[in-house]
């Protein structure tokens, strides 16, 4: 076997670059359904799929939960915070060029050391930065998105941006502006802002308007820097429901976009979507995916997925098939991911401890995401299912509905054609959808 490091070692011995061996391949070590240079619909895989590896799930959670200390065991950690930086930086690279993902993202601090001295946080940021450029320029691996971490350090227990202290708005503000650097160093695609705790534990001591109006100022004036300092790409708001907060403002898709439009920020931010606060939300992920397409802010993907029976956000590895069979026909519809990608936010389960796990676990959630482009890809091309959805419309396609459409009738005339129409009870062919996905899927 070849080995392949970046830096000083190798951190993944024993496993090379993880080739396409196809479906009958009984090698955990080999994709069975990603075949990145296969083209479905004029695009390579590795084109429509755009995957990213999550930084923080994948090199820094170490299994520790709320019940028990780390389980997992990273050769690259170090005492000295620079040097465990430098080192994970380089396993990372190493891991994600094994893989054969084009993109990784991270939080400030899963990259760089924190530090109480603003000053401090600032140099070692930068310093790690220039770091992650040069490994960037080796390897070829780009940045889907960085972001800050709002959430972890106790002066943000009540909000960032939200939060009632003045003070804590500018210490939140110096990590979105040294990420915006950072991010423009790097050639980023997109900047995200998941507000973990950018929300309320109750009503009795907050202002939630005011609340909500700050962080429509905050995110105004960070576009306005990112885009002053040449940032390109699109701004994301990751919408989830709770966890850690109570209520978070961004709880789905559609209250995200309500807020973006709200505060005038449409031109610049679009939604970064993840199955399992979808869920959480009460939703499904496609119904997430959906009202973005529908309304143009669709930017990215955090993909993994939760468990049905666990109301918290476990972060799963993506295996359901149906699940990426659906999001793909909406990404597809969609013309794709553009700025965005498909990222990990997903971590292997604490009893997974071998480092071979952690490639095991992106082998299938990619194979599976692969699988749900390819049955996308062949529901499109057949166009049953179109066809069908199209055709519960038809009474809007001719006659007076297309004058509805164009808002041509008001409700006296509406009420009219009301006193003449006789509704038939049309069959939604729910069962038979099902059933059709479940041919395309296994035939
Ligand atoms: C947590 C979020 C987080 C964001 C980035 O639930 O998914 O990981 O993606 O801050
Ligand atoms: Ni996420
Ligand atoms: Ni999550």
């Amino acid at each position: 076997m070849d080995t392949y490091f970046v830096g000083n070692q190798e951190y993944f011995k024993g496993i090379g670059k993880i080739a396409y061996e196809g479906p009958k391949s009984d090698n955990p070590l080999a994709f069975k359904f990603y075949d990145p240079k296969k083209i479905v619909r004029g695009k390579t895989m590795e084109d429509h799929l755009r995957f990213s590896v999550a930084y923080w799930h994948s090199f820094c959670a170490d299994g520790t939960d709320p019940f028990g200390k780390a389980t997992m065991h990273f050769p690259w950690k170090h005492d000295d915070p620079m040097q465990n930086a430098r080192n994970k930086a380089e396993a990372a690279f190493e891991f994600i060029t094994k893989l054969g993902a084009p993109f990784y993202a991270f939080h400030d601090v899963d990259a760089s050391p924190d530090s109480e001295s603003a000053a401090e946080y600032e140099k070692n940021y930068l310093e790690i930065a220039a770091y992650l450029k040069r490994l960037q320029d080796e390897t070829g691996v780009r940045l889907l998105w960085n972001t800050s971490n709002l959430f972890s350090h106790p002066r943000y227990m009540n909000g960032a941006a939200t939060n009632p202290d003045f003070s804590v708005l500018g210490r939140a503000a110096l990590q979105v502006k040294t990420s915006l650097d950072v991010n423009v160093m790097l050639g980023g695609s997109g900047y995200t802002f998941w507000g973990g705790r950018e929300g309320y534990m109750t009503l009795w001591n907050t202002d939630t308007k005011r609340e909500e109006e700050h962080l429509g100022t905050f995110l105004r004036i960070a576009r306005d820097y990112g885009r002053k300092i040449g940032f390109k790409g699109t701004f994301y708001i990751e919408p989830k429901p709770m966890e850690p907060s109570k209520h978070q403002y961004d709880f789905d898709a559609a209250t995200a976009i309500a807020f973006i439009r709200k505060y005038g920020l449409e031109n610049d931010f679009k939604c970064n979507i993840e199955n399992n606060h979808a869920t959480l939300a009460g939703h499904s992920f496609a119904h997430d995916l959906q009202v973005c397409v529908d309304n143009g802010m669709l930017g990215s993907v955090d993909a993994n997925q939760g468990d049905a029976q666990n109301g918290w956000d476990t972060d799963e590895f993506p295996t359901n098939v149906y699940e990426t069979t659906e999001a793909m026909l909406i990404i597809l519809r969609n013309g794709g991911l553009h700025n965005g990608g498909l990222n990990f936010d997903a971590k292997r389960r604490r009893n997974s401890t071998e480092l071979a796990d952690l490639f095991i676990a992106h082998i299938g959630g990619m194979d599976a995401f692969a699988l749900g482009l390819l049955t996308a890809d062949k529901i499109l091309a057949d166009g049953k299912i179109d066809a069908m959805k199209k055709s519960r419309y038809a009474s809007f396609d001719g006659g007076d509905g297309v004058l509805y459409e164009k808002g041509l009738i008001d409700l006296v005339k509406l009420a009219d054609l009301g006193r003449k129409a006789q509704p038939k009870d049309i069959s939604g062919k729910q069962e038979l959808l099902y059933n059709l996905v479940n041919q395309y899927l296994f035939s």
